[in-house]
Order: structure tokens, then C-alpha cells, then sequence
């Protein structure tokens, strides 16, 4: 395009297309559980890599659990996480329990791995108050279910770590969708002007509801939307859990050393419907989409890698999938067995110190419930 003022040419296109060049897809193993770029490897023991896939298997049977939970209507909502288990559970794994997880209504895994008891999580799904009451030494707060706000509540908790000296991070999980909020750009911004130590993650499943994510965005990548903060933005094969653990345990060391956040895109695919509420994936995806991501399914690809390693048989997954299968069971009879919740408990667990109406309002329900 030519400027009339002073006659210089700018080459817009080349200058977009050398800013994507910034952003090319990094991945470690392929689809047929091939190493494609031994520098990555991490440097995880057999035993990590042997657990990182029983997390996955466990949180695929915790998904498949759900849904049928979800469909006797013994559920309130659920989002189904399976093909994320590698975006969701090998980045997890580059974190410390002491370290901060701000997690979106999808992000259940992460959650409980990080130690909220499995039965609290189904308690949060029928809206049960004991669902919202996480244990004191949880360094988490409540998933978040207004899409993109974890993000600046993530930028305060790692500025707030930095100003007392905390040596851990925050990290926190959103959608493609939540990348196109108001709340994404403040949030990743203000971490950056303030060297917060802050992991965002966005975990591009492809859709927010039924919208495909390049109808949201001109950006050819949702990473490096990273720039514009001034920070690093990384896009990884979400399928392979080698690349999403070696990024995110990158990125976790890049904000501990206190030279502030880090973006990363993982992507990824989300094989089932948004939600259990009537959404319908085959009104806005064609069959061969499912196809071609199901055969990314990052269990292929890590199961071939262990078995080659000589780490796994086929024959042991049945019967761990059975055993997860019958704690998750158990877990549900312990949030079946929660006392019926009152209206009192609910305006007494609103504030710390409750207001002097709200003193009213919780004795007038007490009376009327009869306590
Ligand atoms: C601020 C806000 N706007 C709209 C919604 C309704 N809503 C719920 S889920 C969703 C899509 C989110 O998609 P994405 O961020 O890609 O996450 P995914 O569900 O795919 O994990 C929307 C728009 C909401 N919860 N919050």
C-alpha cells in the first residue's frame, strides 16, 4: 500500500504473515506415537509418564460417568472434557499444589487433581451450597462459569503472590471463546505491565458453544494474541501430552524466575457435546471433523509411546478403567448422601460477616425451616 505523504511502501501482508511465522504449532509426538523433535523430550521419569496416562484414562472415565450422570438427570450441568485429557491433565502436571489454579466449568480434572475430593465437584454441579465450600488448603478457587473472568482474577492472584513474595504461580484455563472476551485482553495485559507470574492457558477445543473459532478471530493463531501484552504466547499440539507438559513447565519456570506470564494456546478437540443441556455438535460439525480428531485422541499416540517403552499393556486398562469407574461411584453416594440444603445456608455462607438485613433474612428462614 502506498502512503501519499511521504511515498513509503509498506508491505502489510509480509508483515502478518512474519508475525505467524512466530507462532508455528509445536509438537513432540506425532499421531502414530513417533518422537518428532527430540529437544523436547521432557524430562519425565517412567513413572510420571506411566501416572500422566492414568490421569488421562481416569479423567476419560470420569467424563464417561458423567454423562451418563448427567442424562439420568442426577447431574446440573456438565461440560464433557473428552479429547482434552492431554491439554488438561500434561499441563497440570508442570504445577505444584501450592501453586494457584483459577480453572473455567470444564476444567474438573485439573480441579480435583489439584484436591478438591471428586464428590465436591459433582455437589457444585446441582448448584448444592457444600459444592461451592472448598477446603481451606485448596490453592484454587471456584471454576468459573462467566466465560473469560478467571483471567484478570488470575492476573490478581499472581501480582498478588509477587507483592508478598510467594515463589509459586498463578495458573488458569480458558476457552477459544473466552479469548475473544474483553476480560482476556485486560487480564493477560495488566499481567504483563506487571510481570505477574501468571500461566494462561487457552485450551482452543475449536468451538464456544457452536461457534467455530475462526469465525471470532482475524488471527491466524489464538497465541499470539500473547503480543499485543508484551508477553510470550506459545501454540502446542493439545493432542500430545509431550509438548503440553514441556511448554507448560517451561512457561511455569519463564514466571517463577519473575520475568512475568506466559500464553499458551493448546489445540485441541472437544469430541462430545458443549454441555449435557441440549447442545447438539452434529448441527454445526460434520462427520469427517469427528473422524480426523478423534484419530489425534491423545491416548493413541501415548499408548503406543509407553508400549514401545515397554511402560504399558493394553490388557492393564480395562480393569483400571473399572476401578476408577467404582471410586467415582463411591464419590457420588457421598454427594447423594449430602443433608438436603436449606435457603438459611445459603445466606449464611454468602459473606464472611453477613450485613445486618441479611442477619434477618437468616433468622426469618431459620424459623421457617424449623431450626
Ligand atoms: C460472559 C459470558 N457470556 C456468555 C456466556 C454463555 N456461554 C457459556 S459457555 C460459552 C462458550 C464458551 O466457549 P469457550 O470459551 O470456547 O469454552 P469451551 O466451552 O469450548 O470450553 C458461552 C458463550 C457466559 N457463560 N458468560
Amino acid at each position: 500500500m502506498k502512503n501519499d505523504k511521504n511515498d513509503i511502501m509498506f508491505d502489510f501482508a509480509a508483515h502478518l504473515q512474519s508475525v505467524e511465522e512466530n507462532y508455528k504449532m509445536i509438537q513432540v509426538l506425532d499421531e502414530t506415537g513417533k518422537i518428532v523433535d527430540s529437544n523436547l523430550v521432557p524430562d519425565l521419569s517412567d513413572e510420571q509418564l506411566v501416572q500422566l496416562f492414568k490421569d488421562m484414562l481416569w479423567s476419560r472415565a470420569l467424563n464417561d460417568r458423567c454423562i451418563i450422570l448427567a442424562r439420568q438427570g442426577r447431574l446440573g450441568f456438565f461440560g464433557p472434557t473428552a479429547g482434552q485429557e492431554a491439554s488438561q491433565l500434561a499441563s497440570y502436571l508442570a504445577f505444584d499444589k501450592k501453586d494457584f489454579l483459577l480453572p473455567g466449568y470444564r476444567d474438573f480434572p485439573q480441579l480435583v487433581k489439584h484436591g478438591l475430593p471428586l464428590h465436591k465437584a459433582f455437589l457444585w454441579s446441582r448448584g448444592h451450597f457444600e459444592g461451592g465450600q472448598f477446603p481451606a488448603e485448596l490453592h484454587a478457587i471456584l471454576p468459573q462459569v462467566i466465560i473469560g473472568a478467571q483471567i484478570t482474577q488470575a492476573a490478581g492472584v499472581g501480582l498478588g503472590m509477587k507483592k508478598r513474595g510467594i515463589k509459586q504461580v498463578a495458573f488458569t484455563y480458558t476457552g477459544d471463546g473466552g479469548s475473544s472476551q474483553g476480560d482476556f485482553y485486560e487480564g493477560i495485559n495488566f499481567a504483563g505491565a506487571f510481570k505477574a507470574p501468571v500461566v494462561f492457558f487457552i485450551q482452543n477445543n475449536q468451538y464456544a458453544i457452536s461457534t467455530h473459532w475462526r469465525k471470532q478471530t482475524a488471527a491466524n493463531t489464538l497465541a499470539q494474541k500473547a503480543a499485543a501484552a508484551g508477553i510470550p504466547g506459545v501454540l502446542v499440539d493439545g493432542m500430545d501430552p509431550l509438548a503440553v507438559y514441556a511448554v507448560s513447565r517451561a512457561a511455569r519456570e519463564w514466571a517463577l524466575a519473575g520475568n512475568g506470564p506466559v500464553l499458551i494456546e493448546t489445540y485441541t478437540s472437544r469430541f462430545q457435546p458443549h454441555s449435557l443441556s441440549g447442545d447438539d455438535p452434529k448441527l454445526y460439525r460434520d462427520e469427517a471433523s469427528f473422524v480426523e480428531w478423534e484419530a489425534k485422541d491423545p491416548f493413541i499416540r501415548m499408548r503406543i509411546y509407553l508400549m514401545e517403552k515397554g511402560l504399558w499393556h493394553k490388557e492393564q486398562e480395562e480393569d483400571l478403567i473399572k476401578k476408577f469407574d467404582m471410586d467415582i461411584l463411591k464419590e457420588v453416594k457421598m454427594a447423594d448422601d449430602a443433608p438436603k440444603q436449606k435457603i438459611s445456608q445459603f445466606l449464611e455462607f454468602m459473606y464472611e460477616k453477613p450485613t445486618e438485613l441479611l442477619k434477618e433474612q437468616i433468622a426469618y428462614y431459620k424459623n421457617k425451616e424449623g431450626d
